[in-house]
């Protein structure tokens, strides 16, 4: 049989054959092969459990005054032809989901952040970009005028975070580009990441991705890191998307998975080394704009009570001592990895939109910071807890109300946004002057 071939006569590789096929709209493909992890026992002979480290009782009080379940909740899995992959079945108890939804679109894409809109259009330094959407959906709300034509947010594809990511040159811009990243996903993806048995990892980048329904991200490794034997941990919330998670070449036919709102994905030890893409984002389903979880409980009133294992109440409690801990040595729990050069062609692309192009009208900058203690040359993070929690418990007051609720989930009637946090640098070092990146 012929090998199938694209639109410009090149034979596909496997990768790619299973990225058409799902972005594909007519005729829809079969989604019945997609592996859905709240059904693991259709897909025993691809998934299997994932054991986690029951060590970890101060990370899971941390977790919950995050809103997440008790770690004994989880359902964890993991792939089995990519073992680095793991998969944590949403863990947050109903409707505190929201608060990462409020960060990712409020808060994160402000300065000195670094935003596509950056690239193209004239953002003052003053012009909220949430705030553009809440203009332009209720003037009446305002005293003063909305700027002109500033619907900033539809136009929102990435944001990154702390050590802010190059894409023309495919890595980190380094000291003179740097700004400190939020404390609460510093915080939640350790905590997280040591219940999974990683016990030194440390976030240091972020890139947020905004999906509307017509978003794809094309096949990719994400090998900019100096740590590459570090997890990667990638949340999702809103829409659902069709992942592909391949191998370390294109010519490995990938696993498709659902990534549900609330599914935390992490990649590690070998399959840091892989590639992967979103081909597609699934219209909500009729008469369920935004996802189920976003809606609270009985269970979500109950955060507060007392953990049933470790008898201790939590509100008032102090931050456990080791969230200030220093790297040592390597991660856990990665077997070590293996260094690829052929991947050196591969590295994130961004998101991209088939409605939307763009001309990349300035170059851009942040502002530098250079006080930067998140760059001393040990992994050393404190992160100030107290703080991190009354900003959680006075976002979440105000999201439990509806009305403040309502253009968050408005947006998300047709979008995903994804969150991934990543450890660049090995354990005792600084940002490079001149250091050979893995594969060179
Ligand atoms: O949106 C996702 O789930 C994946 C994002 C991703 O692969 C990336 O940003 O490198």
């Amino acid at each position: 049989m012929a090998a199938p071939m694209d639109m410009q006569g090149e034979v596909m590789d496997p990768f790619k054959i299973e990225y058409k096929r799902y972005k594909r709209r007519n005729p829809p493909p079969d989604l019945s092969e997609i592996i859905d992890f709240d059904k693991p026992g259709n897909f025993s002979d691809k998934i299997e459990a994932y054991n986690l480290d029951s060590t970890c009782c101060q990370d899971e009080l941390v977790l919950n005054k995050f809103g997440l379940k008790p770690v004994k909740e989880w359902k964890v899995y993991r792939l089995k032809e990519s073992p680095g992959f793991i998969f944590i079945v949403n863990p947050f108890i109903p409707g505190y989901q929201r608060y990462w939804v409020k960060r990712s679109l409020k808060d994160f894409p402000e300065k000195p952040n670094m935003r596509n809109l950056d690239l193209y259009m004239e953002v003052a330094e003053s012009d909220n970009i949430w705030e553009s959407r809440i203009h332009k959906r209720d003037p009446s709300l305002y005293s003063t005028d909305p700027p002109e034509n500033t619907d900033f947010l539809s136009k929102l594809r990435w944001v990154t975070l702390g050590y802010h990511y190059n894409w023309g040159k495919k890595e980190y811009y380094g000291k003179e580009i740097w700004s400190s990243l939020p404390s609460d996903i510093g915080a939640l993806t350790k905590c997280l990441a040591s219940v999974l048995g990683f016990r030194q990892y440390h976030a240091q980048a972020g890139i947020v991705n905004y999906y509307n329904m017509s978003s794809t991200l094309g096949g990719h490794v994400d090998e900019a890191e100096f740590d590459m034997s570090a997890p990667l941990l990638s949340f999702s919330f809103g829409q659902t998307a069709i992942y592909l998670q391949g191998g370390k070449t294109r010519d490995v036919k990938p696993d498709a998975v659902f990534l549900k709102s609330g599914d935390v994905m992490i990649m590690s030890g070998e399959t840091r080394w892989c590639y992967h893409s979103v081909p597609r984002i699934l219209p909500p389903a009729k008469g369920k704009p935004v996802p189920e979880c976003f809606k609270f409980t009985e269970e979500a009133s109950g955060k507060y009570e007392c953990d049933q294992r470790t008898g201790e109440t939590t509100v008032e409690e102090r931050p456990p001592e080791h969230h200030c801990v220093e790297n040592e040595s390597t991660q856990m729990n990665t077997s070590s990895a293996n260094i690829d050069p052929k991947h050196s062609s591969s590295t994130h692309t961004q998101v991209g939109d088939s409605n939307l192009q763009f001309q990349n009208k300035t170059s851009h900058r942040t502002s530098t910071q250079s006080d930067d203690q998140s760059q001393t040359t040990t992994n050393s993070q404190c992160y100030d807890l107290d703080s991190v929690f009354k900003q959680f418990d006075e976002d979440m007051k105000y999201l439990k109300d509806e009305d403040n609720w309502k253009p968050f989930a408005d947006y998300l009637h047709e979008t995903r946004i994804n969150f991934n946090v990543r450890q660049v640098m090995k354990p005792g070092q600084s940002f490079p002057e001149e250091i050979a990146k893995p594969g060179t």
